[in-house]
C-alpha cells in the first residue's frame, strides 16, 4: 500500500527500511535495549511501534487530494434521537440531543422503542442533496449508526434497524444515491460504541462470560462495517466515532488489522484519526506524535489558532449550529451561531488547509429545521460568489496573517477573505520577506480594484493598499482575488541602519 497510495514516501521508506534492517541486525548481535530508539526519515528519534501511524505525513493520492480540495462539507445526524428532539414529557434536556438516552428522565426501554414510531413522511434525500449542493458542499458525512445502536440501513446483524420501523426502507441507500447523483462525495459515520448491543463493554472484558460477549461484539462490528462497504461501494470514507472507551482502546491490534482489511477491500477509502489507538493507548496521534489515520479528527467544534498546531496533517472541523448537540433539537439550549459566524469559520479552516463540515439535524419526520435551511441558503449565497476561494484552495504560508481576515491561494492567485473591513476603506496587504507585487486585483463577483504601492516597512516587507469601493461589505463578508507576481529577484535592501 505504501508503494501505491503513499508514493510520496517511497524512497525515504525504503531507505529507512534498510537502515532499520541494519540497526536490527546490530541490535540483535549487541543487546536488546539498544533497539528501543531509532531515527525515522524526518530525522527524529522515534520508538518502534507495531500499531502506530501507517503513513506519517499527508497522503497525496488522488482520492485524498480530492477530499482536501472540498473545503466545505455537510454533516447530518439523523436517528431515533431526532424524534424526541431534546425533549421528553415536556422537559428539555440540556445535553446533546443525540445523547438523550443517557438522561435519567427517559427510561432506556422508552428510548429503545422509539423506532416503532419512525415513519418520516417528510424525508426526501434528493431535497437534502440539492440543499447541500446549493450550499456548496463537496462532501457529506451521514450517521449510519450513532451510539444508540440504531441502524439507518437494514443490517442483517441486528433487528434494531430501519427495516423494522413503519418506514421500512433503507435510508442510507437513499442518502448515498441522492448525494452521489449531485456529485457530492459520501462518507459514512459509524459509532463503534453501541448502547443497544449486549456485547458492548466500556472496560476491557474481565470474566470468561464478558470475553465471549466482547468477542461477539467485535465480530458484529466488523460485519457491520463490511456490510456498509458491500452495500454502498461508492462511498469515499468512513467517519468513525465512539472509540474512546478502554474496551476498544485495548483492542489496538484488532482495530489495526480491521483498518488494514478495510483498506485492502476499498484502497481509496479515507479514515480519520479516531478509529484506532496505538499499542500504548494513544489516540489520534501515536507515541511518536505521528497522526494515526488519514486526517486529524480532533478539531471537533474547534479551530486551531495557527497552522503550526496541525503539524502538517490533514484535518477536518466538524461544527454544530448550536454550541452543543448534533441531533435535531426542538429548542436549542446553547448559543446558536449566525450564518456570518459559520461562513467565517469556512474561511478560517480553509486558510489552514482544513475542511469545514457543518452539521445539520433533521427532525424525526426528515425535515430540516428552518433555521438550518436559512443557514444553508446564506452559506450557499456566499459560496456562489466566493466558493472558488474555498474549493481547491490552499493555505498561504509565506505571507503573514493579516488582521482583516484570512487568505487562501490557487493557481498563482491569492484570495483575501475580508471579515474586518478597515474603516478607511483601504485594505493593507503586507507581504513577507519573500516579496511579491500584485497583478490584477478584483472583488470576486465584482469589479477590478485600484491598488497603490505603499512602500516598505521596517521589516523590508512590501506594502500595498487596496482601495475598496464605498459600501463594499454591506451584504456580508467578501473576497478579493489578487494575482501574484513573484518579485523575489528585486534588491530589497533599502534601509541600512541597524536598530
Ligand atoms: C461524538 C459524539 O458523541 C457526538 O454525539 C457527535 O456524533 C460527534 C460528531 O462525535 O462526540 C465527540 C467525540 C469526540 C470529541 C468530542 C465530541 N472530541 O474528541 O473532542
Amino acid at each position: 500500500m505504501h508503494n501505491t497510495i503513499f508514493a510520496g514516501h517511497k524512497t525515504p521508506l525504503i531507505k529507512i527500511r534498510s537502515i532499520f534492517f541494519c540497526l536490527a541486525l546490530f541490535a540483535t548481535i549487541q543487546f536488546d535495549a539498544q533497539a528501543q530508539n531509532k531515527e525515522n526519515f524526518r530525522g527524529r528519534v522515534t520508538i518502534p511501534l507495531k500499531h502506530g501511524s501507517d503513513h506519517p505525513g499527508k497522503r497525496t493520492d488522488e482520492a485524498m487530494n480530492r477530499w482536501r480540495s472540498h473545503g466545505l462539507g455537510q454533516f447530518i445526524h439523523w436517528g431515533m434521537y431526532s424524534i424526541p428532539g431534546g425533549e421528553w414529557k415536556g422537559k428539555t434536556y440540556t445535553g446533546a440531543s443525540e445523547w438523550i438516552r443517557v438522561w435519567k428522565e427517559i427510561p432506556n426501554a422508552d428510548y429503545d422503542n422509539l423506532y416503532k414510531q419512525f415513519n418520516p413522511k417528510g424525508f426526501d434525500a434528493k431535497k437534502w442533496a440539492r440543499m447541500a449542493k446549493d450550499m456548496g458542499a463537496g462532501y457529506m458525512v451521514f450517521t449510519t449508526k450513532h451510539h444508540d445502536g440504531f441502524c439507518m440501513w437494514p443490517s442483517k446483524y441486528t433487528d434494531y434497524t430501519v427495516a423494522n420501523t413503519p418506514y421500512k426502507k433503507d435510508i442510507v441507500e437513499q442518502v448515498v444515491d441522492a448525494y452521489t447523483a449531485e456529485g457530492i462525495d459520501v462518507h459514512l459515520y459509524f459509532s463503534v460504541m453501541d448502547w443497544n448491543q449486549g456485547g458492548w463493554l466500556y472496560q476491557a472484558p474481565k470474566t470468561d462470560e464478558e470475553r465471549a460477549k466482547w468477542e461477539g461484539f467485535k465480530e458484529f462490528t466488523r460485519n457491520q462495517i463490511f456490510e456498509l462497504l458491500d452495500n454502498y461501494p461508492q462511498i469515499k470514507g468512513l467517519w468513525f466515532d465512539g472509540t474512546w472507551d478502554n474496551s476498544w482502546v485495548s483492542e489496538y491490534e484488532f482495530a489495526h488489522e480491521l483498518e488494514k482489511e478495510i483498506r485492502a477491500k476499498h484502497p481509496d477509502i479515507i479514515i480519520g484519526s479516531r478509529f484506532r489507538p496505538d499499542e500504548y493507548g494513544n489516540r489520534q496521534c501515536d507515541a511518536n506524535g505521528d497522526l494515526i489515520g488519514d486526517y486529524d479528527q480532533s478539531w471537533e467544534r474547534d479551530i486551531p489558532t495557527s497552522i503550526e498546531q496541525l503539524h502538517g496533517n490533514d484535518w477536518d472541523c466538524g461544527m454544530t449550529v448550536a454550541e452543543n448537540g448534533w441531533g435535531y433539537t426542538k429548542t436549542p439550549t446553547s448559543y446558536v451561531k449566525t450564518p456570518y459566524e459559520l461562513i467565517s469559520m469556512i474561511s478560517e479552516c480553509n486558510s489552514m488547509g482544513g475542511n469545514f463540515v457543518l452539521n445539520f439535524g433533521p427532525d424525526g419526520n426528515g425535515v430540516m429545521p428552518t433555521r438550518e435551511v436559512n443557514i444553508a441558503n446564506e452559506i450557499g449565497r456566499w459560496m456562489k460568489t466566493n466558493g472558488e476561494a474555498v474549493r481547491g484552495a490552499e493555505p498561504v504560508t509565506d505571507i503573514r496573517k493579516q488582521g482583516w481576515g484570512f487568505m487562501t491561494k490557487k493557481d498563482g492567485k491569492i484570495y483575501l477573505h475580508v471579515y474586518n473591513k478597515p474603516l478607511n476603506d483601504v485594505l493593507r496587504i503586507e507581504f513577507g520577506r519573500k516579496t511579491y507585487v500584485p497583478g490584477a486585483v478584483k472583488m470576486l463577483g465584482g469589479a477590478p480594484l485600484k491598488v497603490t504601492d505603499a512602500g516598505r516597512n521596517k521589516r523590508n516587507s512590501r506594502l500595498f493598499n487596496i482601495h475598496l469601493p464605498a459600501g463594499v461589505g454591506a451584504g456580508g463578508p467578501f473576497v478579493i482575488e489578487m494575482e501574484l507576481i513573484d518579485n523575489t529577484g528585486e534588491n530589497d535592501a533599502y534601509q541600512q541602519a541597524l536598530t
